[in-house]
């Protein structure tokens, strides 16, 4: 009776986190290209989502919260967009973070509010007087839940599949985080112009997804030539 239950749990968390991530290894880049990638939205904008905190009103506001599905810049360009590289097997190493990552409740909101780490640690921080519940999930399954009544709190909890964790606060109903768990050092957050640059990339061809969390993901084939840019605008839709 064992067998089937633990072929349950596999499929389940190929379901949950997409394709099986094909193992990285770092190698010398030779003649690295770079791929300079500007993400814009092609639909209607969404309006704001509007929140009237009902609790805990000195931290987090008693008036009307305006929250963002996406942010929005000049010629439709798209912040805290995340770009990577999928099912890139060989490349340059990962840079050691000078700290280990973190993700913090600040005025009842999640800073920052879109990252990407390597799979290791993430510090969860409450820098709010009040209890904020950090409740992590990839798919539908929990990867953390912490509960942080204390203001400057920290705890530190292993995030060791890739895959986008999206992180709500089970005391806020507002709240929302992502964290993608990159499977590959070939990741960046678009600024406030959209655009993201990933560097010293093996030449050859690659599939480029670019993600936000009201648009969704697209897929782009990017070819990358030695020592030379790419370019590629993304063009999400809702
Ligand atoms: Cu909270």
């Amino acid at each position: 009776m064992r067998l089937p239950l633990v072929l349950g749990a596999a499929l389940g968390l190929i379901a949950a986190t997409g394709a099986p991530a094909i193992a990285y290894e770092a190698a010398t880049v030779t003649d690295g290209g770079t791929i300079k990638g500007k993400v814009v939205f092609a639909g209607n904008p969404p309006a704001k989502k509007k929140v009237i905190p009902t609790k805990d009103k000195e931290a987090c506001g008693s008036g009307v919260r305006e929250v963002d599905q996406i942010l929005l810049g000049p010629d439709k360009a798209v912040q805290e967009a995340v770009g990577y590289l999928k099912q890139i097997g060989k490349g340059k190493a990962w840079e050691k973070p000078a700290k280990t990552p973190a993700i913090d409740n600040v005025k009842c909101d999640f800073t920052p509010h879109v990252q990407v780490i390597p799979a290791g640690d993430i510090e969860i921080v409450n820098s709010d007087p009040v209890l904020h519940n950090t409740h992590g999930f990839l798919g539908k399954v929990t990867v953390f839940n912490v509960a942080l009544p204390n203001q400057g709190q920290r705890i530190a909890k292993p995030l060791k599949k890739p895959g986008m964790v999206r992180v709500e606060c089970d005391a806020h109903g507002w709240m929302l985080g992502w964290i993608y768990v990159a499977d590959n050092p070939y990741y960046a957050v678009s600024a406030r112009d959209g655009t993201f640059t990933l560097t010293n990339v093996p030449p050859g061809s690659y599939t480029l997804v670019a993600w936000q969390q009201y648009a969704g993901a697209v897929e782009i084939p990017v070819t990358v030539k030695p020592k030379e840019v790419a370019p590629v605008t993304v063009e999400l839709k809702k």
